[in-house]
């Protein structure tokens, strides 16, 4: 097994020297260049891992990460529930900031008004998962407007972990969740119009296949609970399902050591089961940042061409501390820290 030395490695990069201003960092989108990219230092992110690890606190705190900038929204969102009351959870705030980005995704990525696949469907894959194991998830369903809200129900209301396309909706409706007859945008309807005429399925890195929301929540009482919810690639093959309602792909948390989230190409997160390896990481004394290069590391190893695909994997320990890294250059993430307060941007 690979060993973490004590951070001697991390103190001898970049990210040792923080800024007054990136200490101070509270609600961020934090921009991290790609592990192919030509950049001699790879700052990688560390700006945000360096002003986590700095102020790393020593009570528990509400901490909320998102993939892309539209994690913005959805921190926010988590950390007004997690203020409000505190019998409020980290599943709790994590569903809550995915349903924001469900029911507004200008990217088209996530919720209803996505892009549908190549038949002209749109298909959604959601998870969640809580610190002590449980989760729930659905895939490949169809006409609901919050699959995260349903994969959280599959994990409290049934025996199950994974219920899929009309099972799933059968179960929705079951359960008083409204399921809509699905219907393309105008929007989505005249792009995917436009891309039958070609119909060449090559998804351009961090545009067609980016933009899923992966989110980490940490609360106030050290509970931590990951979750995700995409419509996957636009134009896939119908019933294709990527790594974002597969619990140790696209999510995993588990306690007391962390969770991991992924965007990104999901055939590739599959192949590795790129959160958990990055769970594991940390398990054996990684931090937060060295957990995502080695997750990184072995996607791009078992997944040849890394300058066709994008992965943008995010990790955060009990401590508050973050991850942050990507095979290539484009990748962001947004940040809500309660003890940080002082609003920057980055990107
Ligand atoms: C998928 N991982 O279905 C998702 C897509 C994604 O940002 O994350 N896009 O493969």
């Amino acid at each position: 097994m690979r060993e973490y030395p004590e951070r001697e490695s991390a103190r001898a990069r970049p990210e040792a020297c923080i800024s007054r201003r990136d200490a101070c960092l509270g609600l961020a989108v934090v921009a991290v260049q790609g592990c192919t990219s030509t950049t001699p230092d790879r700052q990688f992110g560390l700006t945000a891992t360096a002003s986590a690890q700095a102020t790393a606190a020593k009570r528990p705190h509400a901490v909320a990460l998102s993939t892309w900038s539209h994690g913005l929204a959805a921190n926010r969102a988590a950390l007004a529930l997690l203020d409000r009351e505190s019998s409020v959870s980290a599943i709790d705030a994590v569903e809550a900031g995915c349903r924001v980005v469900e029911l507004d995704c200008p990217d088209m990525t996530v919720g209803l008004s996505s892009r549908p696949d190549r038949d002209g469907f749109v298909t959604l894959d959601a998870s969640i998962m809580s610190d002590d194991g449980r989760a729930g998830c659905v895939a490949f369903v169809r006409g609901v407007a919050h699959p995260i809200s349903l994969a959280r129900l599959v994990m409290e209301r049934t025996p199950h972990v994974l219920l899929v396309g009309a099972g799933a909706e059968q179960f929705a409706r079951e359960s008083g969740v409204e399921v809509v007859a699905p219907a393309l945008t105008p929007k989505a309807d005249a792009e995917w119009r436009a891309w039958l005429q070609e119909r060449n399925y090559k998804p351009v890195i961090n545009i067609e296949n980016h933009d899923t929301i992966s989110m980490l929540a940490l609360d106030a009482n050290g509970r931590m609970a990951a979750g995700s919810t995409t419509s996957g690639l636009a134009y896939k093959m119908h019933g294709r399902v990527g790594d974002s309602p597969i619990v140790g792909a696209g999510i995993f948390v588990d306690a007391p050591v962390g969770g991991a989230i992924c965007t990104g190409l999901g055939e590739t997160v599959l192949r590795t089961l790129g959160a958990h390896l990055a769970v594991e990481a940390m398990r054996a004394g990684a931090t937060p940042q060295q957990a995502c290069e080695a997750a990184i590391a072995r996607i791009i190893e078992k997944n040849p061409h890394p300058e066709n695909y994008q992965v943008g994997m995010l990790a955060l320990d009990y401590h508050g501390r973050v991850g942050a890294y990507a095979v290539q250059k484009g990748f962001n993430f947004a940040l809500q820290d309660e003890l940080r307060d002082a609003p920057s941007k980055f990107g």
